[in-house]
């Protein structure tokens, strides 16, 4: 019966807190990676899900990685031939909305990885820093893998 009180309890502790979002962005990023591929290959795309469990919508402006001469932010998109170009995104950010997630992933929204200056073995970790316009810097971990 205790038990039961108790388990009560925190329920509605977890509850309160969730239904009340912190003031500002409050971001996470997980599943952090890039598929494996050789240094002759002089680009890779690194992809994750980035969540806003925050009150404001923040964006992802910038990234940076000591495996990349230079790193830039891309969409995929469909050519008039069928076949799948990128380019950089519109407005060079990507907005990550008040309570949502954006999803980088193979076809779509990716962390482009140029000048690459590393082979990418599968097991290799890489760190990678987003800049987000109002969390600032956040440090993440790239793991090289087959696609997941
Ligand atoms: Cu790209």
């Amino acid at each position: 019966m205790k038990k039961i009180l108790w388990m009560t309890f925190f329920v509605v502790l977890l509850t309160s807190a969730c239904s009340s979002p912190a003031a500002g962005p409050q971001i996470t990023v997980e599943g952090v990676w890039g598929r494996n591929s050789p240094k002759m290959a002089s680009a890779g795309a690194f992809y994750m899900q980035i969540k806003n469990s925050g009150s404001e919508a923040d964006h992802l402006i910038s990234a940076s990685s000591e495996a990349c001469g230079n790193v830039e932010l891309h969409e995929s998109y469909m050519l008039e031939d069928g076949a799948m170009g990128m380019r950089p995104v519109e407005g060079g950010m990507i907005e990550i909305s008040a309570g949502g997630t954006v999803e980088l992933k193979v076809g779509g929204l990716h962390v482009m990885c140029l000048d690459k200056v590393a082979d990418f073995e599968i097991g290799d970790k890489y760190p990678l820093t987003l800049v987000f316009e109002t969390t600032g810097e956040k440090i993440v971990e790239v793991s090289i893998q087959e696609e997941p």
